[in-house]
This record gives structure tokens, sequence and C-alpha cells, in this order.
């Protein structure tokens, strides 16, 4: 990319330019140009032309940035409980007496409890390196804290990847371009990696074929040329009866699958327990459906499999996930340009861990438990031995977004837990604070980002000064461990030292970063990984990087952790025993709560114009299973199980089949009625790998409000009266 450019002049003014990335959990991770004017105020955000996938747009959420940075309720100063837990009010305090308030307190349980009673609670609010990766371990590691097991999103995805190919190595999305045939498998990228559209568009173009398989008809099942619709959690049976076709019409690549895979044998002995017509009962599809698609993936080449988290979030769905990333070996589509898997570009740099982390260093108490973040609510009332006596929250907003949420609200009640919140706003989980401490914005902190759906660093440069007493994660990390008497240079270090170290120790071990300094960071601000040509069509050395560098059909590693050896369906934990048999009015039905196209997550919830274009937290259901239960559209609806219960807003669509329900995630608890979400439902249960997250595996019963009239204005309506 091109040197900064220090100035632009737009309608006769002179704006300093400051190039930036999007912080957000978006595989995108745009590059960013913010113009400023002369009073040191943000006046604009856009897209950088230059770089490969961001190409001059962004979406429409961050497209209005300022909105955020500059939104009325920004934090800006340290605040402390004045009245009951969860009841909003707070008085200002300083800094000063905030960080010696935290400090003292910390201080005590450690010599009364042990520092393991402390528990730092984060995700992906910002996804740079050292607002995020840096200050989730470096700090913590120091104090003897409890770890924190990040298992909210992608865990047991992740593990079945690594477990069958060895890496999360996908090709950038460029490469759509290049494939005949585009599986779109439970993933929605026209809403959660927008940049990718315009790749499908231009395959699409030039005769490739779309497919998309997704329970819910999304924004890019819309554009696809083909929708398959399987009942929630039934996609590895699909997979398995698709190599069951194509291994009995002889169109698998029997050459490939003897060189380059481990397991064939008791693989295929499982894949023979899946023909098309025990799939049809298992996935709602008809045979013939299954049959054709298994026909036109091994017949198209190069035919590529895009997949993300959102498919994971099930019970079965570390097995869904290891089943499909077979899929490929099978037809021997991995190492092909075009081809393949295409879930994560994060295994093509991995920062030096010891150096981001620190966990080594003799000062630091030996390693101390991990709790995983999807059991907060249980963790915080009676799970954790011993208990957790202080919670930390920054880049997260658990009462909104965690499963089991009523649980989380249950243990932030408790009178002995000491809560500090660092955000940017008075979040449901923030009101449930001790000490509020005010965060500052991507603008006004500095950051260095590693993507995860493509393959360039992008470089944060603040645009703006903090707003109001504003601080980064990392410095009030810095001000904590100073205030704990902590004085390790690597505590103390600004946010450009930590990242010049990090660079550093990571350039010693991988080829990808050679040559990139600081200073060119600085400069150009986003800068493509160094990797040669014919190193960018993953795996086409044909070397995994598993133990026997194979595809693992069958895997030691995974008798290791405790999983079946090979890949297979199971059905989910919590799911109608006959799937496809239509479903009485009092039967509870599987819910899903995936992406809104206006949120990431919670983050925008509390932007007017985000919460505007999304309308309602609606619960899209059939008109078959709404007439059942004397549901119309508009109507306020109760969705419950036996661990909670909220309303949604009924939307009787097509985009859903019979027996299957929709809702978009994640609503902000207070703009929504009865200050509950979805996440009241959701069930807390992990995954069958990695301890991952169950958001999916939910069974609700649905019963109209008798009272309730159609909402038109949600806002005004489900406002909180005492927010
Ligand atoms: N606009 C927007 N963008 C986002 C986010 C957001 O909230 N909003 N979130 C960000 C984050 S944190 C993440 S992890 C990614 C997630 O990115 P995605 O994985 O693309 O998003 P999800 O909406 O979680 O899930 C994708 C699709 O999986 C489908 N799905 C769920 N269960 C099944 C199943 O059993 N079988 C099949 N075949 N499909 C299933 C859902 O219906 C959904 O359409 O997006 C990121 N980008
Ligand atoms: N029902 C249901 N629930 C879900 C999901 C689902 O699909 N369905 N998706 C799940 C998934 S995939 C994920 S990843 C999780 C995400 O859940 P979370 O990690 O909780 O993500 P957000 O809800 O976006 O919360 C991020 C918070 O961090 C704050 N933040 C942003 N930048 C900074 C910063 O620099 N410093 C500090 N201190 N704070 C900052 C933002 O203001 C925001 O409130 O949600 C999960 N919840
Ligand atoms: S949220 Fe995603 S698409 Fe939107 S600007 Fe950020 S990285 Fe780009
Ligand atoms: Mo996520």
């Amino acid at each position: 990319m091109s040197v900064k450019p220090s100035t632009k002049s737009v309608d006769g003014r002179q704006l300093r330019v400051v190039y930036g990335a999007c912080p957000h959990d978006c595989p995108d991770t745009c590059a960013l140009e913010t113009h400023v004017d002369e009073q040191g105020r943000a006046v604009r955000v856009q897209g950088r032309s230059t770089h490969p996938i961001t190409r001059g747009w962004l979406c429409a959420k961050v497209n209005r940035y300022l909105e955020r940075v500059y939104h009325p309720e920004r934090l800006l100063y340290p605040l402390r409980r004045s009245g009951p837990k969860g009841s909003g009010q707070f008085t200002r305090i300083s800094w000063d007496e905030a960080i010696a308030e935290i400090a003292e307190r910390w201080q005590q349980l450690a010599a009364t409890h042990g520092a393991e009673t402390i528990l730092p609670y984060s995700y992906a609010g910002t996804l740079g390196l050292v607002q995020g990766g840096v200050t989730d371990a470096r700090f913590w590691n120091r104090l003897g804290a409890s770890q924190l097991e990040r298992a909210i999103c992608g865990h047991a995805a992740e593990d079945a990847v690594l477990l069958t190919v060895g890496g999360r190595l996908a090709p950038s999305p460029e490469t759509l371009v290049q494939s005949k045939l585009i599986l779109i498998w439970g993933s929605n990228p026209a809403s959660t990696a927008p940049h990718v559209m315009p790749f499908l568009r231009e395959a699409q173009r030039n005769d490739s074929r779309i497919i998309v398989i997704d329970p819910i008809r999304t924004l890019t099942a819309r554009s696809a040329d083909q929708h398959i619709q399987p009942l929630p959690g039934s996609d590895a049976a699909l997979a398995l009866s698709m190599m069951y076709v194509i291994v009995k019409e002889g169109l698998h690549n029997p050459a490939w699958i003897a060189e380059h895979t481990l397991g064939w044998e008791p693989f295929w002995e499982r894949i023979q327990q899946y023909p098309p017509e025990r799939a049809a009962t298992i996935t709602g599809l008809a045979v013939e459906t299954i049959v054709a698609l298994a026909r036109e993936y091994a017949m198209t080449a190069p035919a590529v499999l895009r997949i993300s988290d959102g498919i994971n979030r099930h019970t079965n769905g570390g097995q869904t996930v290891r089943t499909l990333a077979c899929l490929p070996a099978v037809v021997g589509q991995y190492g092909v340009a075009g081809g393949g898997l295409m879930y994560s570009t994060s295994d093509w740099l991995k920062w030096d861990r010891a150096t981001v982390a620190r966990r080594g260093e003799a000062v630091c108490p030996p390693a101390t438990r991990s709790l995983n973040m999807n059991r907060l609510g249980a963790i915080l009332t009676g799970e954790a031995d011993p208990p957790v006596y202080s919670l930390y929250v920054y880049n997260a907003n658990p009462v909104a977004s965690t499963p089991n949420a009523g649980k989380v609200v249950e243990g932030l009640l408790r009178e002995d837990l000491f809560t500090v919140v660092h955000e940017l706003f008075e979040t449901d989980t923030a009101r449930y604070a001790d000490i509020i401490l005010p965060a500052t914005s991507q603008l006004e902190q500095v950051d260095i980002h590693k993507p995860y759906g493509h393959l360039s660093l992008q470089y944060n440069t603040p645009a703006i000064e903090p707003l109001g007493e504003a601080r980064s994660n990392w410095d009030v990390m810095r001000a904590l461990a100073a205030a704990m008497g902590f004085k390790e240079a690597w505590l103390t270090a600004s946010a450009d030292e930590v990242i010049a170290e990090v660079l550093t120790a990571t350039e010693a071990q991988q080829p990808a970063l050679v040559g990139l300094t600081l200073e060119r960071f600085q400069a150009e601000g986003s800068i493509p990984l160094v990797i040669p040509e014919h190193e960018r069509v993953p795996f086409s050395d044909g070397k995994f990087r598993t133990p026997s560098g194979k595809v693992e059909f069958y895997s030691e590693q995974a008798i290791a952790k405790g999983y079946d050896p090979l890949p297979g369906w199971e059905p989910e934990v919590e799911a109608r025993p006959e799937p496809t048999r239509p479903a009485s009015k009092e039967e509870p039905l599987p819910l899903l709560s995936p992406a809104a196209h206006h949120f990431i997550s919670s983050t925008f919830g509390n932007q007017q114009t985000m919460i505007s274009k999304e309308r309602n937290p609606t619960l899209r259901i059939h008109a078959e299973d709404a007439k059942l239960r004397g549901i119309r559209s508009g109507q306020l609806v109760r969705v419950s199980n036996e661990r909670g219960w909220c309303h949604l807003v009924a939307e009787v669509s097509e985009d859903v089949r019979p027996g299957v329900l929709a809702t978009t995630t994640v609503w902000w608890p207070k703009f929504s009625p009865d200050q509950r979400n979805i996440n009241w439902t959701t069930s807390d249960r992990l995954a069958d790998f990695n301890g991952g997250s169950t958001f999916y595996t939910n069974l609700v019963f649905v019963t109209p409000q008798e009272s309730s009239q159609p909402q038109q204005d949600p806002v005004g309506v489900f406002i909180a009266t005492n927010s």
C-alpha cells in the first residue's frame, strides 16, 4: 500500500488523514481512514480504497462509527456504585480513587482467599493484539488470577479443524473467484463478513454456482443459486450421506485419499451407516436433494466449502465441523486453487505466545485454574471452588451475550462479589458493577490487528484524543500493575513498545512477518503478510499440520481428548425425538439465534440508527406453527424453557421451515421487552469439543401473549423506564 498521506483537502478544509483498523469481531478486519478537522474532531471514517479486501467501503455498522465514538451516552469518567446492585445509581470518582480501591480489594483477596478468586472476563470487543491479546494475559498472569477459557464463539470448530487438517489456513477470499462451486455451509457472510460478497458476485458472473446450506433463508441464501434447508444440528449426517453417495457412485478420489489421508477404512465403515434414506429422516431433506448435492460437489472442480463459527454452536458442533472438514479430502480438493476449506486464516501467522502472555516469567505464580466463560452464571452461583469474589469485565457484555444470562444476573447480584466493568457504555453488565471505568474507542487507542478472514495486518494510529477521561484497556492494566506494586518492564511498556516487542519475537520464528516493522506499520497502516505466491494455496504441497502430516479421518489426538476418533453424527442433546414429524402445539421447537445484520454480537445494540434498522427482536416462525398456536405477525410472544423466558415480536415467515424458529442477536436486554433477551433461554451446556458454546441447541415453547398489541416502535415501548 502507498505511504501515508498526512492531509486531505475536503470542501476547502485541510483534514488530517489517519490510518486505522476496524477493531470488531468480524473476519474482514477493514483498513480504515479517519479524517480529523482542525479542532481535533473526527469528521469521517471510511474504508481504505487500496486495501485488497476493504476496497474503499465499510459495512452498514462501521460506516456510522462516529455515532458510536461521539455517542451522548459514552462513559467519560470512572463511577462508583451508590445504590443497590443493578440499580444504575453511580457517583463520579477520580481515576486515582478507582484504581486505589480496586488494587486494595484485590490485595485483600489475594491475601485472604488467593488471587485465583479474581476472574477477568473478556472476549472480542476489540481483536487488537494489545487491547485484546496482551491485555487478556500479562497482568493477570502476574497477579495469579483465574484464567478464562475463551470458548464462547468458535472453540469447538477450531479444535475440529485442527484435528482434521492441523491448522486454520483458509485461502484469502479473493480466491473465491476461481471456484466453480461454492458451498456456504452454516455461514452468513452477507451479514457477518460483508467483504466476501463482491467475490461471490464475481464468481457467479464467472458461471460459478453458489449453494447455501442453512436452516434459515438468510440474506446470503437469498442471493445464492440454491438454498438447502436442513434441520438444525443435522449437518454431519448430511455430509456423511454425501460421502456415501460420492463413494458408491465412484466419484471420490481414491488415489488422493490413499496418499494424503489417515484412517479411510474405519471412516468408510462409519459413512456406510448414512445412506440418503436415513439422512433424509435426520435432516428433513429429500433423498433427491442429498444425492444431487453429493454429485454436484464431487463433479465440480474447483469446489470450495466455506464454513464459519455459526454452525459450531450446537452440542454436536465439534463433530459437525470435523465431518464437514473431511468432505474436501474425499474428493481430493485440498491443495487445489479455488478449492478446499475456507474457515479461518488465523494460523497463517501466530503471535509469539511467550512474549504476548509472559506466563513463563519467574515472577508469575504457577498456572491457575481455567474457568469456561460459557459457564459464567454457574461459576458465580456456586460452581467455582474457591468462589470468584471479584470479576473484572472488559471487551465483553456478558449479561447480554452469555448463555443462560439469567444465571449471570443472579451471580452479579451477590453482595460478596466485587465487580469492575471497563466499558464505553453503560451496558446491562455495567449496570451491575461496583466500579465502572470508561474505555477509549478505536479512534483513541493504539493497536495492531491480525485478521481471521484475510491475509493483511492493520495498524491503528489513534486519530483523536481520548474523550473525557477514557483510557485504553492496556493503560488500565498498566495503572493497576503500578498500584499492585508490579514493576516489570513488560507490564509498564507503552502499547507501541509492546507491539514492537511482539513483532520482533514473532518475526524470529515466522517468515510471514519478515521485514514488517512497527515503523512500516505506522507509515503504511496496512501490510500484507509475506506469503510467497506458491504457498498461498493451502496444503498444495500435500503437507498437513497434523501429527501424521495427512488429513486425519481417524485421529489419535481426538482419542486423547476423549472424543470419538472418527467424525460422525450424534443427535443434539436437546432435540425433538422425531424432528421430521409435524410438531404439536404443546411441543418445544428448536430456536436458532444467529447474528443480526446491524449489530456485532451486542456491539452497536445501543445505537439508535442500528436499532431502527433491525426494528425488533423478532421470532421468525413458519405459518403452520404460527397458526397452530394462534400467533399473528407483530404480536408479542413468550419464548420459554426450564432456563428462563423472554418476549419477542412474532414474524410469520417463510424464512424458516415448519418446526424451526429463528431470532437474531444480540439485543441489549435494556432495549428489549421486560429487559431480558434470548440468552435467558439459551443453554450453558458445553459442546462435544473444547468447551464450546451451544447457543443453538435450544428447545423453546412459544405462546402468544394474549393482551399484547402489535409493536410499532420497539425502542419507545421496550426501553427501560429507569435507564
Ligand atoms: N453483522 C454482524 N456481523 C458479525 C457478527 C454479528 O453479530 N453481526 N458477529 C461476529 C462474530 S462474533 C462471529 S463469531 C461471526 C459469525 O459469523 P457466521 O458464522 O456467519 O454467523 P452466524 O450468524 O453466527 O451463523 C451463520 C449461520 O449458521 C446457521 N446455522 C446455525 N445452526 C446451523 C446448523 O445446525 N446447520 C446449518 N447448516 N447452519 C446453521 C445460522 O442460521 C446462520 O445463518 O460473525 C461476526 N460478524
Ligand atoms: N444467543 C446468542 N448469543 C450469542 C451469540 C449468538 O450467536 N447467539 N454469539 C456469541 C458470540 S459468537 C460471541 S463472539 C459473543 C460475543 O459477546 P461479547 O464478547 O460479549 O461481545 P459484545 O457483546 O459485542 O461485547 C463487546 C463489548 O466490548 C466493549 N468494547 C469494545 N471495545 C472495547 C475496548 O477497547 N475496551 C473495553 N474495555 N471494552 C470494549 C463494547 O462496547 C461491547 O459492549 O456473543 C455470543 N452470544
Ligand atoms: S465490522 Fe467488519 S465489515 Fe464492518 S468495518 Fe469492521 S471489519 Fe469491516
Ligand atoms: Mo463470535
